[in-house]
């Protein structure tokens, strides 16, 4: 295969002056989709629709949240949802935004744009957990049309759940997704740290290098490791030897403390437990439609649940909860790192069966705002 070529269009956001903001910055708004496809969401999608609809309510307290519905499901989705929530009808492939939606960007002049990342389904034709993806695919540039922000298509195959940013230059992403062949072939490191600086308006990456085990994303970040603050990395931590997210977690570790951030920085590690191992059951298996072979969740399989997989917005923060023991000492740790915000502990597995959690259902969009 040919090696991986970037090329650079016009303008890059950071050259106009944009940069993506942190999340516990100023947030203008909240985007979500509407599930509804029952080979990824199980019976009919109807408990991750309330799931879902539970959570943009919720988000709704905080922030204005647009979702986005098919034609056939606008009306139920409308029915569902707190008045408050905009609900605009999109085709979709799945309810992935984080994945699909725009990456914002704010400059200091007030102005808004919009990343539009290349979507693959998580892996190509290769690895990719389903086939089309052409409508999700096309939701971030609709989306930069809805906001009128200023476009940029990027040059690159990559999710919104494989970064995080600290507003101040730094990006924390998984070699295990952006290097992997399955989205960029033939794409270098730097070429990779070059785009993404360009694109996010970013200096410095860090990288770790797997994610969670059983993440079907191949290992995004935001189900690993985010930033808390500038300067702070919560990290998903398990201290069961026989667990193979332990050698994960003890790498993970190790290359932060070896880091240091744009600002120059050292990084400081908080440990968040991983929750009580949890499994597909049999009930829960038996709910999905076998239409697609590349979607093939089996009873007993692992659920790649972590409690990182939050969403900070204007004061607040939520997280998912998962009816288990390790659910109280994940709202402790996060009250700690979070004392000024109000902590939402959302029950969260039926989102959790579709293979994410509430950060990647979800994609904020920045307050943009003149200096
Ligand atoms: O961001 C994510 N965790 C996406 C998971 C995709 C699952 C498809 N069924």
């Amino acid at each position: 295969m040919a090696a991986h070529t970037l090329i650079a269009p016009c303008e890059t956001p950071r050259a106009a002056g944009f940069r993506m903001p942190a999340e516990w910055e100023p947030q203008a708004g909240c985007w979500m989709a509407w599930p509804e496809r029952p080979d990824t969401w199980r019976l009919g999608a109807k408990p991750a629709q309330a799931a879902f609809a539970r959570l943009a309510n919720t988000i709704a307290r905080f922030a204005p949240v647009t979702m986005l519905a098919s034609a056939g499901q606008w009306g139920n989705a409308v029915r569902q949802l707190d008045p408050a929530v905009r609900v605009v009808e999109m085709t979709t492939n799945d309810a992935w935004l984080r994945d699909t939606g725009a990456t914002f960007v704010i400059d200091d002049h007030g102005r808004l744009g919009a990343i539009d990342w290349q979507f693959n389904g998580w892996g190509g034709l290769t690895d990719g957990l389903y086939f089309p993806w052409d409508a999700d695919d096309a939701v971030a540039a609709k989306m930069c049309d809805l906001e009128r922000a200023r476009h940029f298509r990027a040059p690159l195959v990559t999710e919104g759940g494989a970064i995080h940013v600290d507003g101040q230059g730094t990006i924390l992403t998984t070699e295990a997704c952006l290097l992997n062949a399955n989205r960029n072939p033939g794409l270098t490191r730097a070429d990779a740290e070059a785009c993404l600086c360009d694109y996010l308006g970013a200096s410095r990456v860090i990288w770790l290098a797997d994610g969670v085990p059983d993440d079907i994303t191949g290992g995004h970040v935001d189900n690993l490791a985010c930033f808390v603050a500038p300067g702070v990395v919560l990290l998903a931590w398990c201290d069961d030897p026989a667990d193979p997210h332990y050698a994960v977690s003890r790498a993970a570790e190790a290359r932060l403390l070896a880091a240091c951030d744009a600002q120059g920085r050292p990084i400081r590690v908080e440990r968040m437990p991983m929750p009580t191992p949890m499994f597909l059951t049999a009930e829960e298996a038996g709910g999905l439609d076998r239409t697609n072979p590349r979607l093939s969740a089996t009873a007993g399989d692992r659920l790649a649940a972590s409690y990182v997989n939050f969403l900070i917005v204007n004061g607040a923060v939520i997280a998912p909860a998962f009816g288990v023991p390790t659910d109280a000492a994940a709202e402790a740790i996060l009250t700690g790192l979070f004392p000024t915000h109000e902590i939402v502990m959302l029950p969260s597995r039926d989102i959790l069966l579709g293979g994410g959690n509430i950060h990647c259902v979800t994609q904020q969009q920045p307050t943009a705002r003149g200096a």
